[in-house]
């Protein structure tokens, strides 16, 4: 994959962690020659070098930065996130799921490939993300590169994307458009669908954040405030995309943004109006600039600069 060859590179100075050793990938799994069938290189490819924003590398390079550890050492790391979210897109697009035929104006990896290969391309983008942050341990301190991995295993498990996916397909219903499992609720409260938004779409990104900061070896002072700048922009980002879809679907349809609220999937939007969406998002954004209050010098610009991007954005 693209970001291979920064890992297999990376310099040999593990000799500073001796206690490390003895968790070193064996020499057969470091060869970046390693075989993988083409096929399944190429359904992995198609999505993860499509056109995607990389919004969680790059708050992971940003966060690791702010704190002093450079964006060399964790760019195989914060790459692995990528692969991660570009899994988590390929299995939402299944038809035993979102049943969706285009992602980024393309046709979904099944779609493009077929259901089976899509499965094992999610699956392999996975496994290969794991190895990844993990291959990366000459360049970063063991133990903490182990508590990063911890926070992004558990960000993307069944307490974190894997769960909110879960509660999603039980508030909106899922599978193919001829056998559509039907929603288990005709209401979902406030709580309910700011929970599962937190799971779905806020834990990666939140992880993206933290696991940078851990990696740098952020005090837990900063830790905390980083937690409280991706908590925001985690929920101002689903909000706005809640917006975005919206404000795409009148222009399809030619009718006036919001005036088709209530038939639509439960949303910020359909559940508290499109114009109190806006604030709550605009909200969120203030807190996550509040957060960074404390931190001077170009990553902290660039992070309050992502947060009013990330409520700005148009795609
Ligand atoms: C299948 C376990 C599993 C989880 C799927 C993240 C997710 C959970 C589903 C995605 C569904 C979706 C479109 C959610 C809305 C918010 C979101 C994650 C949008 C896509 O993220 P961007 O905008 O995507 O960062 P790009 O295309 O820029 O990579």
């Amino acid at each position: 994959l693209v970001f291979e060859t920064q890992a297999h590179n990376s310099s040999n100075n593990h000799e500073r962690y001796p206690q490390a050793k003895s968790i070193f990938l064996t020499k057969e799994l470091q060869n970046p020659k390693t075989f993988i069938p083409p096929r399944i290189k190429e359904a992995m490819e198609y999505s993860l070098l499509g056109n995607g924003k990389k919004i969680r590398p790059i708050l992971c390079l940003s966060c690791a930065s702010l704190f002093g550890l450079s964006s060399e050492k964790v760019l195989p790391f914060a790459a692995a996130l990528e692969l991660i979210h570009s899994y988590s897109l390929i299995h939402d697009d299944l038809p035993a799921m979102d049943d969706d035929d285009l992602r980024r104006g393309k046709p979904s990896n099944h779609k493009a490939f077929d259901e089976a290969t899509a499965i094992l391309a999610g699956d392999g983008l996975l496994s290969e993300a794991f190895f990844l942050m993990s291959a990366n341990i000459q360049e970063l301190n063991p133990v903490l590169l182990l508590n990063a991995l911890a926070c992004v295993a558990q960000a993307i498990g069944a307490s974190g994307m894997v769960g909110g996916q879960v509660l999603d397909m039980q508030y909106t219903g899922y599978g193919n458009k001829n056998n559509k499992i039907k929603a288990q609720t005709d209401k979902v409260s406030f709580e309910e669908l700011k929970q599962m938004h937190a799971l779905k779409t806020g834990a990666l990104i939140k992880a993206a954040c933290v696991s940078g900061a851990i990696l740098a070896g952020a005090k837990d002072n900063d830790i905390k405030n980083i937690i409280t700048y991706s908590e925001a922009i985690g929920l101002s980002f689903q909000i706005t995309d809640d917006l975005l879809d919206i404000k795409s679907s009148s222009e399809v349809l030619g009718k006036p943004a919001g005036s088709d609220l209530k038939n639509q999937k439960v949303t910020y939007p359909s559940l508290i109006g499109m114009e109190k969406s806006e604030a709550l998002a605009k909200q969120e954004t203030e807190k996550a600039l509040n957060a960074l209050q404390e931190y001077k010098g170009q990553d902290a610009e660039f992070l309050r600069s992502m947060a009013e991007y990330i409520l700005v954005r148009i795609n």
